[in-house]
């Protein structure tokens, strides 16, 4: 096996987000750009001790388009810096929770994810880079930051002379006598056994084979097949139960992000009246988000995770209880309520998985979740989308036996009931210009000395900071994870610009209010939450400054 090495120029516009590298693939197809990031990769990962003899890589992506170049190019750049084999997803196909799950199980030493997530696809979209610790989870700070350094000095890269590889046929293949060889496998298989060992199968399949309908949308994007072997062939639902479950490289054009905006197809399906289906479910590009719906009826993300908690002991993976809970800063409080009552802690993390990790690794928590549309627990390190759908099924499956029907609205009503209900939403205002974004944060930034006491019509503001998280593990600090405005009352809200987008920048506010009244807690989120979002619109100047003052997706 010939090793070369190629002389190389480094970029400046390497720095990995909230979730990895992202950008447009145009951007990724200039010469020695993504062999630049890899080797990045693999530098930081030789400095931080070295890899093993026996080191082995896990490779998959969403099946979108460079999908494929990009990994025949990590495999060739694996082999030539010191990886004895390499995993790879049949077709190049692996959903996040699956890479993670891979990892775990099979003791790899990390893995390469080829995904933008729920960004758009296709040669126009985008395209992104995920590095993987051996815990299954997404690199921490400390390990993107470096590998960001190296990318702005790199001088060259070393890739070997290997012939293409056939991703498509199971089995493995060796090369340089055996020192370095490429498995290509099944990418459901381990996943879904995964799955059966957490939920109670026979009670879902008793569920989806006794009239209650379900509608599962993989927007064109990983879960497909993984919906199909799951829902299909081990649970019994019907085939109508799946739709746009066949993985495209541009996704069919759409925009696979499950949220009330780009999924629309099913949400029509879903609030079609008396006879829509009971269940609504769909996943994003990579697969691990999930967006749950009852039949009429949405369920905001930061309600499902606080459902799933207190739900969480009628599913047998942890039917003797979570340890405890972790929610991003701008995830709404409704899981510690939950946690508040289960008498568990419930930690605060800044925004994107990678936070939850060490609490994950040092059992401090079981569940996890994010108010974008992500849950998981610690099967993986890794939200993940179909697991979410399954506890949902699970817990469906318990309160829908003989005799009793419960549907996802009542399960909501009476977890407020029980609980309040933290009215939530998010307004994104994407492709705004970078300056103009940053100068509305920078605005509300200088209202910090003066905005405590302010009254704004209901509401008096309590206090106000830019959100920073101490690591309790590792004792690592993360400053400007987003500007907080907390009110008297215990509402809040929350500006904090994106770190997954690659066209100007998107700004998020998220709005939550407390509804203890059971009389008044079925309300439409938009309404309830009107005169904060004019305040919000007020002290952001956001509409002098940008021009803009009507989101581009609200959830
Ligand atoms: C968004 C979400 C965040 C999520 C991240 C990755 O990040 O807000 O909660 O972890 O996407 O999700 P940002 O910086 O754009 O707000 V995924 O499914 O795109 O990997
Ligand atoms: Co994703």
């Amino acid at each position: 096996m010939h090793i070369q090495t190629i002389i190389t120029q480094p970029f400046n516009d390497q720095k990995p987000g909230t979730s990895g590298l992202r950008k447009k693939v145009k951007i990724f197809q200039q010469t020695g750009y993504l062999e630049n990031f890899v080797q990045s990769i693999f530098d930081t990962l030789s400095e931080a001790g070295g890899l093993p003899t026996d080191a082995t890589l896990t490779v998959g992506g969403d099946g979108r388009y460079y999908n494929r170049h990009a990994i025949q190019t990590i495999i060739k750049m694996a082999a030539a810096n010191g990886f004895a084999r390499v995993i790879v997803g049949q077709a190049g196909i692996f959903s996040t929770p699956a890479v993670s799950h891979i990892i775990r199980k099979y003791q790899t030493f990390g893995g390469m994810i080829l995904s933008a997530s729920h960004n758009q696809g296709g040669v126009h979209g985008d395209f992104g880079i995920k590095y993987n610790i051996s815990n299954g989870g997404p690199a921490p700070e400390k390990i993107t930051d470096e590998v960001f350094a190296k990318s702005k000095v790199i001088t060259a890269y070393k890739i070997a002379d290997l012939p293409e590889i056939d991703i498509d046929t199971l089995g493995e293949t060796s090369f340089d006598g055996g020192n370095f060889t490429v498995q290509v496998m099944n990418a459901v298989q381990d996943y879904a056994d995964l799955m059966q060992t957490l939920f109670d199968f026979p009670a879902i399949k008793r569920l989806l084979t006794s009239g209650f309908q379900m509608k599962f949308d993989a927007m064109h994007a990983v879960t497909g097949p993984y919906a199909q072997e799951i829902f299909i062939n081990r649970l019994g639902a019907s085939a109508h139960s799946l739709m746009n479950c066949v993985p495209s490289e541009d996704f069919g054009g759409g925009h696979p992000d499950p949220n009330l905006t780009y999924a629309e197809d099913l949400v029509k399906i879903m609030f079609s009246g008396e006879t829509a289906p009971d269940f609504g479910a769909a996943s994003d590009g990579d697969g691990d988000r999930n967006m749950i719906l009852g039949k009429n009826f949405f369920v905001t993300p930061s309600d499902s995770l606080a459902v799933l908690a207190a739900n969480a002991t009628l599913v047998p993976a942890y039917v003797h209880g979570i340890a405890g809970v972790a929610r991003s800063m701008p995830t709404s409080g409704a899981v510690d309520r939950v946690a508040a009552k289960l008498n568990i802690p419930c930690y605060e993390t800044p925004t994107g998985w990678k936070f939850f990790g060490n609490l994950m690794d040092a059992g401090k928590v079981t569940l996890c979740g994010e108010e974008s549309f992500g849950t998981s627990s610690n099967h993986v390190r890794e939200k993940d989308g179909l697991w979410a759908v399954l506890f949902w099924l699970n817990v469906l499956a318990q309160k829908n036996t003989a005799g009793a029907a419960c549907s996802v609205e009542q399960i909501l009503k009476s977890h407020w009931t029980e609980f309040g209900r933290n009215v939530y939403s998010r307004h994104d205002y994407e492709t705004i210009p970078t300056d103009a974004a940053n100068d509305v944060m920078q605005h509300i930034k200088t209202q910090f000395a003066s905005l405590p006491n302010q009254k704004f019509g209901s509401y008096a503001v309590k206090t106000c900071d830019d959100f920073s998280y101490h690591d309790s593990i590792d004792g690592s600090v993360s400053h400007n994870q987003g500007v907080r405005i907390l009110f008297v009352d215990g509402s809040r809200i929350v500006f904090r610009l994106s770190g997954t987008g690659t066209e100007g920048a998107t700004l998020r506010i998220y709005l939550e209010a407390f509804e203890p009244d059971s009389t008044k807690q079925s309300v439409d989120a938009q309404g309830a939450l009107a005169e904060m979002i004019q305040i919000a619109l007020k002290i952001s100047q956001l509409k002098e400054k940008t021009g803009r003052d009507t989101p581009t997706v609200i959830t």
